[in-house]
């Protein structure tokens, strides 16, 4: 009976609950970008059971954490302010955050953020999210993006779709310099911290460190394709801080006709960013090349969208007072490039 009803959903979702159609709107299977006034993690189970239909946050190592409120910090995921501003305080984000930095000798965290099942129509299907590690590269995060094919128990995830690199060992304590540190193998954020739109050096500590901002990772998912999945995202750092996830994105718009990932833009910026009335969309692109900017709103519906001739970087002036108040994706994408960021509209 579980199994119906979880077709049921997952044909219908599509259709039926976002309105699309293939010709003008993304194939928006899966969207979560920790939004609202409800604590996501009030809707999410706290263990997996198998075949659940619901998100699910499981704290499988059950350690005390020392992140935030004296020791009290939620064993599992919790919902938090953006760590990537200045004063997260101020951040006009929310993220799903997790804390590494646990009581009690060197605990590994194993903290798992598992979505609902999803079934994957084609081969032209992505996942997308965006991740920061807030203290590196003393204390950086690493974590792993897992898929399985059979159910959701934590046995299960056996494919590894990214792993991002830990902190393993220093041989100067606070140093800036990644010669000085030892890593698991991975990804280390903002590629090894070169890419400065995704950190920057924050004198606020004890010692300067490089402060993690939200960094967009997409992998193929085209390998499931006509096949039933959950996806993972496990945060099994030893020692280290705080690590957030954003913007979980399972969509067909990633893809290029020849099915190769779409490099980054080399600039591409959606400012003021909240919109009261108009925006500039700017981007730079590495190739000359005709480019389109597609806006969509949360619940995938394309609801603006231009062509550009070739330019290596363009601007656009955008009113978005036609649009209703609301969160929006806007996308700017060449043949070969991509850029995508979030609008909101007041
Ligand atoms: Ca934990
Ligand atoms: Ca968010
Ligand atoms: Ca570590």
């Amino acid at each position: 009976m579980k199994t119906q009803l979880l077709y049921l959903i997952l044909l219908a979702s599509p259709l039926s609950i976002w309105g699309q159609t293939p010709e003008n709107s993304p194939d928006t299977l899966l969207q979560h970008n920790f939004e609202g006034l409800l604590d996501p993690a009030d809707t999410m189970l706290l263990l997996p059971t198998g075949s659940d239909i619901h998100w699910v946050n499981y704290d499988q190592d059950n350690k005390k954490g020392l992140c935030v409120n004296n020791g009290i910090t939620p064993k599992g995921w919790y919902w938090e302010s953006d760590l990537g501003f200045i004063n997260p305080n101020q951040a006009n984000n929310d993220a799903f955050t997790s804390c590494s930095f646990l009581d009690s000798g060197n605990p590994q965290n194993r903290n798992w953020l598992i979505t609902a099942p999803i079934l994957i129509p084609d081969e032209s299907y992505w996942l997308c999210w965006r991740s920061l590690s807030y203290y590196g590269p003393d204390f950086m995060d690493g974590y792993k993006v897992l898929a399985s094919t059979g159910g959701n128990m934590p046995a299960s995830f056996t494919d590894t779709l990214f792993k991002a690199a830990q902190t393993v060992d220093r041989l100067v304590v606070g140093s800036l310099d990644l010669n000085d540190y030892i890593f698991s193998s991975g990804y280390i954020h903002a590629n090894g911290y070169t890419d400065e739109e995704y950190f920057f050096v924050d004198f606020e500590g004890q010692n300067p460190f490089y402060h993690g901002k939200m960094e967009p990772h997409c992998v193929s998912l085209s390998e499931y394709s006509g096949q039933t999945i959950y996806l993972a995202f496990l945060h099994d750092s030893y020692d280290d801080f705080q690590l957030q996830i954003d913007d979980i994105l399972v969509s067909n718009q990633l893809s290029s006709a020849t099915q190769q990932p779409l490099s980054q833009l080399e600039h591409f910026q959606v400012m003021p960013n909240p919109a009261d009335a108009f925006c500039f969309i700017h981007w730079k692109a590495q190739e000359n090349a005709p480019a389109t900017c597609t806006i969509w709103d949360v619940n995938g519906r394309m609801v603006w969208e231009k062509s550009f001739s070739a330019r290596t970087e363009g601007q656009y002036y955008l009113e978005t007072a036609q649009f209703p108040s609301g969160m929006y994706w806007c996308q700017l994408r060449t043949a070969k490039e991509l850029g995508m960021q979030k609008l909101i509209v007041r």
